[in-house]
């Protein structure tokens, strides 16, 4: 594969969610990110009306960069929404939120993120209730597999940590529940923030998925820029350029100090590691 291409997860909400950059700030996102030599940025959204699409795509265009893709954790963190959510309705707005972000990006082959939008099982453990609950939910992500498919998205699956979703917590987990999909257009993102408390070894996690990985989030120990906390990125990233599903590196990171300063950051770390890679 080519040159691996670095985006910067923003959004022009003030969102609750917060490793984001640029909060409520897209116009100078685009700036910076593309001063600072980013290929492109992974836009989370709540809804598809949160922002004037087709002037981010103007602003992109003329700044050299690409929307890689849409994340719609806000779905769930803002509204209550989730694919895995016991409730029918809740299920149904998640499929419709995804189907509207597939729309999006899948004419460019490009990504939708199912991370937080999953939501938790809630069901007690070992009742029939929360079975059902399970097979529900991945009913749920089969409709918006199938739909993918048709308009040429491609799903992330990401693996979580345990504090925040009690499903997928492991990129084998995500892994597994891909591989009985078998469809080039069901990847998993791997976030080193969530691999550092799940992974008995990240690198390990990353290797042994192979072309499954389709997305690495790099965010240090600590969630901030890479660079800024005790990960070894360096040994997390060996190799990544064989990786043939990768789509890009993303920075999801606490917008600490600013985001400014942690964008610089993140790109100048990645950058230095990809380039002694070569
Ligand atoms: C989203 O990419 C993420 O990493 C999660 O923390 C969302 O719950
Ligand atoms: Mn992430």
């Amino acid at each position: 594969m080519g040159k691996v291409k670095i985006a910067a997860s923003v959004t022009p909400n003030r969102t609750k969610f917060g490793p984001l950059l640029y909060p409520g700030e897209l116009p100078r996102a685009v700036r910076e990110l593309s001063e600072f030599g980013y290929d492109g940025i992974e836009l989370s959204l709540r809804t598809a009306e949160d922002t004037d699409l087709a002037d981010l795509a103007r602003q992109l265009e003329s700044a050299g960069m690409e929307l890689l893709s849409i994340a719609t954790g806000q779905s769930c963190i803002e509204d209550g929404y989730s694919l895995f959510n016991e409730d029918r309705e809740s299920r149904a707005a998640s499929v419709r939120r995804i189907r509207d972000f597939i729309d999006i990006v899948g004419p460019q082959g490009n990504a939708v993120i199912l991370g937080g939008i999953r939501g938790s099982l809630t069901a007690p453990a070992g009742t029939r209730e929360r079975e059902r609950q399970y097979a529900d939910g991945c009913a749920a992500v089969d409709e918006c597999l199938e739909y993918a498919q048709k308009r040429g998205a491609i799903l992330l699956l990401e693996a979580i940590n345990r504090y925040e979703t009690n499903l997928f917590n492991t990129v084998g987990s995500c892994c597994e529940f891909a591989a009985e999909r078998n469809s080039p257009h069901l990847r998993v993102l791997a976030d080193s923030f969530h691999m550092n408390i799940e992974e008995v070894s990240m690198e390990g996690a990353i290797e042994a998925a192979g072309p499954l990985t389709g997305v690495i989030h790099c965010a240090d120990s600590n969630r901030l820029a890479p660079g800024m906390g005790h990960t070894d990125f360096a040994r997390l990233l060996e190799g990544c350029e064989t990786l043939s599903g990768l789509l890009y590196l993303g920075v999801e990171v606490l917008p600490l100090p600013d985001s400014r300063t942690c964008a610089d950051q993140a790109i100048t770390t990645l950058k230095r590691i990809l380039e002694q890679e070569r």
